[in-house]
């Protein structure tokens, strides 16, 4: 049986607007997600995060399952909007309060937290004050609210990731505005992105510069899928490449690099904004660890104008932009997103990844699937997530088999919760939650899963 290295991190991951609930309690500030999820037709069957698995009342239990499942870590977020109300300025210490005892918690459990400053929930005030990400206070306020979890989490938390998937926030958000602020551009998604990234950056620098007593680490986590080429012509390998670029060199060739890919600024232009000689030098270096959410492939094909495939959800980017045409295998089975299962694309990813930015440590920070789950005499038979979860498995174990400095893999998600535009109608969870009764039942993949963490292998 082949085994992952002796300190491999397993983990599961959530993220605070996904799970917690108490949307206006204890003195939490509305964030972008409320008032999205409140504009009628944005969510599927009006679902919002009001109550979600009431996390804020059941993170206890919530801890206690995954110590039952032995994870090693759990990758969960801050609310920003719950210990800064207008997202600056003025902190609610009970939004302080919620942290510091599910951190302690987490503690006592063993289980080492993982904490994302920033997955989407942006305070509504700097949305409506100062153009959310579009505008450049929002690099300061960000920096001054990762200053303040810093200073007030940083004694027990010693894994920072600043940023969850920048690339969602500024093409779903900003370009094809399906998830909030719901913002439709061709051109807003670059410079919100642009914004991102110096935010990043600073929070980086601030933490390096005031806090390295705290012996902690920070990185940003980016999402990306394979792109793999449909037939071996030279410009269909070039489209392929010019695909993972847009979608994942975009944000990570800045913080590797200095700047932006090439092919970018070429087919870009102005819309691309640019970065300054003294920002280069801040961004540079600015990741402890290559943070990968990876879900799925798709073929990449040059679009020759004629492209069928143009827009589909999850595309990597402004199709339009890139010439790219994407499409899928009909041999590939599908989950419920129609995200199809493809393993070796997580391999070839890996090794992609490996490759450009010279050997960094990478840290799989979501992987997972939605199934239509059932519970049936108090069990969920998802022998499919279990497959997902294995195939996956395997092939990070064959890739670290080839030299790749793997060094972790976080499940999403440690619960059914709630997946954004789709509302509670996609379940990704290890466990199961009844959202009448907010009950949670461990799935067959989760008893998996923890057969996996006890064996250290994905071959069981
Ligand atoms: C990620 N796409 O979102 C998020 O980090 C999670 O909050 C989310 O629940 C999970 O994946 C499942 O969706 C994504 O369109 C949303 O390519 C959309 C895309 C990718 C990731």
């Amino acid at each position: 049986m082949e085994k992952f290295p002796k300190d491999f991190i397993w983990g599961t991951a959530t993220s605070s607007y996904q799970i917690e609930g108490g949307a206006a309690l204890d003195g939490k500030g509305p964030s972008i997600w409320d008032a999205f999820s409140s504009i009628p037709g944005k969510i599927f069957e009006g679902g919002t995060g009001d109550v979600a698995c009431d996390h804020y009342h059941k993170f206890k239990e919530d801890v206690q399952l995954m110590k039952n499942m032995g994870v090693k870590a759990y990758r969960f977020s801050i609310a920003w909007a719950r210990v800064m109300p207008t997202g600056k300025d003025t902190v609610n210490e009970k939004g302080i309060q919620f942290y510091s005892d599910l951190i302690d918690e987490l503690l006592k459990a063993d289980i080492t937290p993982w904490v994302t400053l920033y997955h989407w929930d942006l305070p509504l005030a700097l949305q409506l004050e100062d153009d959310g990400w579009l505008g450049t206070a929002i690099v300061d306020h960000f920096a001054a609210y990762a200053n303040l979890c810093f200073e007030r989490f940083g004694d027990r938390v010693k894994n920072w990731i600043t940023l969850n998937e920048p690339w969602v926030v500024a093409i779903l958000g900003y370009g094809q505005g399906v998830f909030a602020p719901g913002r439709t551009s061709n051109s807003e998604p670059y410079l919100a992105a642009h914004h991102l990234i110096l935010a990043h950056a600073k929070a980086v620098n601030l933490y390096r510069e005031n806090y390295s007593y705290q012996a902690g680490q920070i990185g940003i986590t980016n999402n990306c899928d394979w792109r793999e080429p449909l037939t071996d012509s030279q410009q269909d390998k070039a489209a392929a490449e010019r695909a993972l670029e847009f979608f994942l060199a975009w944000f990570a060739d800045p913080i590797y690099k200095g700047d932006y890919p090439a092919v970018m600024k070429e087919r870009l232009g102005e819309r691309l904004p640019n970065f300054s000689a003294a920002e280069k030098e801040m961004m540079l270096g600015t990741s402890d660890f290559f943070g990968l959410n990876h879900y799925t492939t798709m073929y990449a094909a040059h679009d020759d104008g004629t492209g069928k495939n143009q827009n589909v959800y999850g595309n990597g980017g402004i199709s339009e932009d890139q010439a790219v045409d994407l499409s899928l295998d009909k041999n590939w089975k599908l989950t419920n997103m129609n995200w199809a299962v493809v393993p070796w694309g997580c391999k070839k990813l890996l090794a992609w990844i490996d490759e450009r930015y010279g050997q960094p440590e990478i840290i799989i920070t979501e992987n997972g699937c939605a199934y239509v789950d059932e519970l049936v005499d108090g069990e969920v038979d998802d022998q499919e997530r279990l497959d997902f979860y294995k195939g996956y498995l395997q092939a990070c174990q064959q890739a670290i088999s080839e030299g790749i400095k793997l060094k972790g893999f976080f499940a999403w998600s440690f619960m059914d919760n709630f997946e954004w535009a789709s509302g509670y109608s996609k379940r990704f969870g290890l466990h199961y939650v009844d959202f009448e009764t907010l009950e949670r039942t461990p799935k067959k993949s989760a008893l998996w899963f923890k057969d996996a963490i006890a064996q250290n292998s994905a071959d069981v």
